[in-house]
């Protein structure tokens, strides 16, 4: 019987170790030291038993009860201490001050376009847009560039590797947003009036009013008696409305084969007021964007006839407008990711 009492101390406190909440404790309370327990079950049991192992088995038997009922004791106060702290863990003290969550902003390249696109929509053109991976069909071909144009040059072209059968490589990184005209013209019939907004990527190098990867916004608006005098009075409107009216706009010849004439529309720069700086290169303007009217071919090209239908077209250099707006004298902090700078706007 001696036995039976040793192995139901070490069960005991056994199971009383992997007691986890003040639930499991009362069970186990109920099971050991309850009054239908297994210990009360042994005191019990004791009459039947010969006199000299009762009081053997007697005395381990209250010895056992009293130590059950300290660990019990110990290991109740442990739970509730437990319970204690981890209730004050999560209290919510509503008198400390906040923690400030960083909040994120859109990149003023992002923020610039969705200007330029509200001035223009307020005008009534609608905003489309194209693929960045473009045939040479779209990007040259089509804007009167055919293969050996020397006008290509204008445009330093990253090529795709993917390459036809007999080894031509027609896929490049679009130079321009002006495949974007093509791609609408093919698809829509005058009256048509849409602006493009996205990236262009060309192979050159980097200075101050130089990127390899810039935005561009292209215009475009195809109609009947469309002049030039309505693409300088769209421009200016809009520059106006972007930069105030007391800025002032240059137009001057330039080439473009995809338009005849072609324009290009520069501002006075900002930072040296027209006097001369690194900015602009010491000419006191910076260009911001090359526009003319729809060349015949190119209309032709799309099945628009040119002796019914008239066009303009321009596209403008997005970083070009807030380093005027913002007086910012290099183009590269656009996209050097340095929060110091982008957080500014
Ligand atoms: C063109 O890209 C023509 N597609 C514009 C055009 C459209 C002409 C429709 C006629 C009709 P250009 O290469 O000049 O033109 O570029 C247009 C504008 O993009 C420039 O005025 C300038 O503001 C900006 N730009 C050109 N190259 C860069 C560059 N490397 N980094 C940043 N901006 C640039």
């Amino acid at each position: 019987m001696l036995n039976q009492v040793e192995e139901l101390a070490s069960k005991a406190l056994d199971e009383l170790a992997k007691v986890t909440s003040v639930d499991q404790l009362e069970a186990w309370r109920i099971s050991y030291l309850g009054r239908k327990g297994s210990l009360i079950q042994i005191l019990r049991s004791l009459s039947s038993v010969p006199l000299e192992e009762r009081r053997l088995v007697g005395a381990r038997a209250n010895q056992l009860k009293t130590s059950l009922e300290i660990a019990f004791d110990e290991k109740k106060s442990r739970l509730e201490q437990d319970l204690t702290q981890s209730l004050a863990k999560e209290t919510i003290d509503v008198t400390l001050p906040g923690q400030l969550v960083p909040l994120g902003r859109l990149h003023p390249t992002t923020q610039i376009v969705q200007e330029i696109c509200d001035i223009f929509s307020s005008m009534g053109f609608q905003i489309v847009e194209g693929p960045e991976v473009e045939w040479d069909y779209y990007n040259f071909e089509a804007l009167n560039m055919p293969a050996d144009h020397p006008a290509r040059d204008m445009f330093a072209t990253l090529w795709m590797d993917f390459e036809t059968k007999t080894g031509e490589r027609p896929m490049l990184l679009r130079t321009h947003t002006s495949p974007v005209q093509i791609r609408v013209m093919e698809k829509s019939a005058p009256p048509i009036r849409i602006i493009a907004p996205g990236r262009v990527y060309r192979y050159e190098a980097t200075d101050a009013t130089h990127e390899w990867m810039f935005y561009q916004v292209e215009g475009l608006a195809v109609d009947k008696n469309i002049s030039l005098a309505d693409l300088k009075g769209t421009l200016f409107e809009f520059a106006r409305r972007l930069f105030g009216a007391d800025r002032k706009c240059r137009f001057r010849c330039d080439y473009f084969p995809f338009v005849e004439p072609g324009v290009e529309v520069a501002i006075d720069c900002m930072v040296c007021h027209g006097e001369g700086c690194r900015l602009c290169g010491n000419t006191g303007w910076i260009e911001i964007l090359g526009a003319g009217m729809v060349h015949p071919e190119v209309l032709r090209r799309v099945k628009i006839d040119p002796d019914v239908y008239s066009g303009f077209a321009f596209g403008m250099g997005v970083e070009r407008i807030p380093i005027l707006r913002y007086g910012i004298d290099d183009i590269r902090l656009f996209y050097n990711n340095d929060l110091r700078f982008l957080q500014q706007f």
